[in-house]
């Protein structure tokens, strides 16, 4: 979508959007944009900026507010799309578009909070104070497993700052955010103010970031292609906010409340098929409640209904397509090779519906070693690695064994122990007896380490990549203060 319009791409080449839990459902077909489209995407944003960036910031809060009254009324259809094109449950995408939904309306709450800070001048008769303004254009790149709520984090607080936006949605979920610029429009933001292109492979990732008119790049996404974003952006001398990949641990002490354990891990580790850059995938057990964690574990993780997300009673959907299906089972050999123990799964589903989409089943392996690949790298599908601890320095060691630093969980009553973890644990999210899953939209989102450059998305948080911050000074003393000198200048004289 250019200046407000869909129109083909130049390259006149078209993809399909598949439902990966039914490849003869098709969603729909998109234009793969190439580099003159993505100029073009870039030159609408850029002549829009001032017919944006020229409205208050509460009428444009108006827009974003009406947007989030559409993207409620609309909750269901657009949730059964996300299920359509991702596979997640109808369930689990209905809180992904209420995320949505809670950002726009936190946005429109922060649109009449202070934005800026008054601060105290060294001289009297002197005052400071700062603004926030737009970056101008925005290009935001969103990862398929949260086509939503991922997208409105960043989009939403871009729009209130001013900017206007360049946006490329996965080619594996391409149809919900569309919908989502469709309501932007229907709300009634100036065309041309969001851009959308479409498409597969580098080099469109490339030119947006590449580009010299874009100055602000949101990415999520893996490491491996967030640092290639951060090289590029890089020599353009961009800002970047980058949330990438996860290896997220939960610890359980041996003092914690078992069943509510079992149940933020089973939830951590297999909700949205183990897709988020927030599952868990490394499960920390305290050695006096490892049998009788694993056993209650087990139990409850064989019970959980796996098929296409549209079915109420399905709890797991599919791999989001074959090639990431094949990279998992290929862990899993490793898995194996490198000497853990298969406990549970390991397989891809086969018979039935099954064929129709690319399942696979929930898969934990025990006996695992912190060196081993299965317990270093971000896997991200269903894929558990159990590890053993005899205390909770180990624990920690454990949990921090790793390049990544996202989310981490831990379940103790012990106050003591918590606050320790909650101290020591490297990670931008740590959640006390939860699950390293379930973040809230107005709360900082990031990783530390790999798993980010420093930028959070969420909350006020967001404005640090979506707003150029001035420092202004009004000097209304009638004479010349010079700073950092008169002050001292005066007291030599006395
Ligand atoms: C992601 O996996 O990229 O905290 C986002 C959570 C969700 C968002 C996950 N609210 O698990």
């Amino acid at each position: 979508m250019i200046e407000g319009h869909w129109i083909d791409s130049k390259s006149g080449k078209i993809f399909e959007n598949r439902n990966p839990a039914d490849v003869g459902d098709l969603i729909g077909v998109f234009p793969e944009s190439n580099r003159e489209d993505i100029k073009s995407a870039i030159k609408s944003a850029v002549k829009f900026r001032e017919v944006w960036s020229e409205k208050t910031v509460a009428e444009r809060a108006d827009i974003i507010s009406k947007f989030g009254t559409l993207l409620n009324k609309e909750k269901e259809s657009i949730a059964e799309v996300i299920t359509r094109e991702n596979g997640k449950t109808l369930k689990e995408a209905l809180g992904e578009v209420q995320e949505g939904i809670d950002t726009a309306s936190f946005a429109f709450g922060e649109a009449r909070d202070n934005l800026g800070v008054t601060v105290p001048s060294e001289f009297s008769g002197k005052f400071a104070y700062t603004t926030v303004n737009p970056v101008g254009t925005v290009g935001i790149i969103t990862p398929w497993n949260f086509p939503v709520a991922i997208l409105c984090w960043n989009l939403i607080p871009a729009l209130l700052m001013g900017n206007t936006i360049v946006f490329k949605p996965s080619p594996e979920a391409p149809a919900a955010a569309s919908k989502v610029i469709e309501l932007f429009l229907e709300a009634g933001i100036p065309k041309g103010v969001i851009n959308i292109v479409h498409g597969v492979g580098k080099n469109i990732v490339e030119e947006i970031v590449g580009n010299p008119d874009i100055r602000t790049i949101s990415f999520t996404g893996s490491t491996r292609v967030g640092r290639r974003v951060a090289e590029i952006a890089g020599r353009n001398l961009k800002r970047i906010g980058l949330e990438l990949g996860g290896k997220n641990p939960q610890i359980v002490l041996g003092d914690a409340d078992l069943e509510n354990a079992v149940q933020g891990a089973v939830w951590g580790a297999f909700a949205t098929t183990g897709q988020r850059c927030t599952s868990t995938s490394r499960l920390l057990l305290q050695e006096n409640i490892y049998d009788e964690f694993l056993e209650l574990f087990l139990k409850q993780v064989k019970k959980l209904k796996i098929g296409n997300g549209l079915d109420e009673k399905v709890e797991i959907g599919p791999i989001i397509n074959e090639s990431r299906l094949k990279t998992i089972l290929q862990y899993i050999e490793t898995g194996k090779k490198e000497g853990a123990e298969l406990l549970l799964g390991g397989k891809r589903i086969r018979g039935d519906n099954y064929d129709k989409g690319y399942f696979l089943e929930p898969t934990i392996f025990t006996g695992v070693d912190s060196k081993m690949k299965i317990a270093q790298e971000e896997i991200l599908g269903p894929v558990l690695s159990v590890i053993k601890i005899c205390d909770f320095e180990e624990g920690i060691e454990i949990a921090n064994d790793v390049d990544y630093g996202l989310s981490s969980s831990v379940y103790t009553r012990n106050i003591d122990l918590a606050m320790d973890a909650v101290e020591r644990l490297e990670a931008g999210m740590v959640y006390v007896n939860a699950p390293t899953i379930g973040a809230e939209c107005h709360l900082p989102f990031g990783g530390f380490k790999n798993s980010g450059n420093g930028f959070r998305e969420g909350g006020k948080w967001a404005y640090e990549l979506y707003g150029e911050i001035k420092a202004v000074t009004i000097d209304y003393s009638k004479k010349l203060q010079k700073a950092q000198i008169d002050r001292f200048e005066d007291k030599r004289k006395d």
